[in-house]
């Protein structure tokens, strides 16, 4: 494929932006190469500025589990920009969007929209801190929750996929505050509970780990969490910024049936344009300004085009047989890939919830950030590269998830298992 254009507007970007990129994860830096540069997509197919087209199975890291530029939602949003773009005053769609939300998240007694996952997970920790006046909080190694300072501790995503072990400017006083633990292991949880209880403000966790790959919480270990927590007085926070209306309509407490305290909620919520949110138990929302005194703010919190964007995207979720039939497409490709590799003779450890899966390239099982590590991130990114070239978008890191739509065809997962057993064959 030709790739002179992404490589023109590369040269370009980098004189201007650091890395050329806006998020490191783009910068294809795991996967060597240079980013390529998207103009256009349209259900499940992107195409680069070459006008080369791919199957994406990025999906803008989540958000598009309807497919690219879907006809409902592009319409809605062009209809609401018709009447203008923000307001910065409350709006007849920012309830009906929170009235969705509480339908498939029935724990977000109150739900506060914020602009992105970041400022979610960043508000639930501030307001989880002064609810309880405790100072800590605990993540787990390889859970990523955006790039606020508490949380870029031993944190996944692009700092896996970069190898950086703790962000530089995040001050060691700060730091301290925030105890980690191996994702799965509830023994270590409890531990650092006995040790620390009485000061730990609330435990934040991915009920399904995707930022480190995606790794399936062991059995109990999500009730584990809750009674833990539940028994120190410290808030359960389920980041389902990603599992959020993609593991199932009510997210991964509907999944695995465990409720937290505070729930993170992100990307297809706002349909491919920034929404982000935060909500739960009243008692504890109800601390949150103007109402009480734990201040979070925004401008274009609960913006207009991108609160209709989520609207239109949750009710065609809500739809009867949509999680199904992604669940079915998701299967076939899972199994297609993993039964690739098998005859090809190469070692991964695949895993999958819904339309959520990872290809580690190992010959561990993968159950937290350790093991995911033990991955040949070279052979990734060999297949990663031999895959773009036969029009198979994958993510570019080892680290992280890959995404289906419900725009995915079975030809479309046809060709990508087809594909992948050449490049497994190149390795
Ligand atoms: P944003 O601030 O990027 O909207 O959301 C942060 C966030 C919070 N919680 C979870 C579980 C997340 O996965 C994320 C963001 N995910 C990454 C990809 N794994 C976004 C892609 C990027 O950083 O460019």
């Amino acid at each position: 494929m030709k790739y002179t254009r992404s490589a023109q507007l590369f040269e370009q970007a980098q004189r201007l932006i650091p890395g050329g990129v806006n998020s490191p994860v783009r910068a294809f830096k795991a996967v060597g190469g240079r980013p390529l540069f998207i103009a256009k997509a349209r259900g499940s197919k992107i195409w680069d500025a070459d006008g080369n087209r791919f199957i994406d199975y990025v999906l803008s890291w989540g958000p598009m589990i309807l497919g690219h530029a879907h006809p409902r939602v592009v319409r809605a949003i062009k209809a609401a920009a018709m009447n203008g773009t923000s307001y910065g005053a409350p709006t007849e769609l920012e309830v009906r969007l929170a009235g969705w939300i509480q339908k498939a998240f029935p724990s977000m007694e109150l739900i506060r929209m914020v602009s992105s996952g970041t400022e979610a997970a960043m508000s639930a920790i501030r307001l989880a801190r002064g609810f309880t006046g405790r100072d800590k909080i605990l993540k787990f190694d390889g859970c990523y929750h955006g790039h606020a300072d508490s949380l870029l501790v031993r944190a996944g995503s692009g700092l896996a996929t970069l190898g950086i072990p703790d962000s530089p400017g995040v001050p060691a006083d700060l730091a301290r505050h925030t105890l980690t633990a191996p994702y799965n292991d509830l023994s270590a949880v409890r531990k650092i509970f006995e040790h620390h209880g009485r000061e730990i403000a609330g435990l934040i966790v991915e009920p399904v780990a995707a930022n480190m790959g995606v790794i399936l919480p062991k059995e109990g270990f999500l009730q584990g969490l809750r009674d833990i927590t539940r028994q120190h007085d410290s808030l359960l926070i389920f980041d389902e910024v990603i599992t959020g209306f993609r593991v199932a309509f009510g997210g991964a407490q509907e999944r695995f049936g465990v409720v937290p305290d505070l729930t993170c909620l992100g990307k297809i919520i706002g349909g491919g344009l920034p929404v982000g949110a935060y909500g739960g138990r009243r008692e504890i929302m109800e601390r949150t300004a103007p109402l009480g005194p734990v201040y979070q703010a925004g401008t274009l919190s609960g913006n207009p085009l991108a609160v209709t964007a989520g609207i239109e995207t949750i009710k065609l979720l809500g739809r009867p047989g949509v999680y199904r039939k992604l669940e079915e497409r998701s299967d076939h490709l899972s199994n297609g890939l993993i039964e690739a590799a098998r005859k090809a003779g190469v070692a991964v450890f695949g895993t999958r919830v819904a339309s959520l899966m990872t290809l580690f390239f190992t010959n561990r099982a993968v159950t937290d950030y350790a093991a995911a590590k033990t991955s040949d991130t070279k052979a990734y990114a060999k297949f990663f590269t031999a895959m773009l070239e036969t029009g198979i978008y994958l993510a570019p890191s080892q680290f992280e998830a890959a995404f289906l739509s419900t725009a995915h065809t079975a030809s479309d997962v046809e060709k990508t298992v087809k594909a992948a057993y050449k490049a497994f064959r190149s390795l």
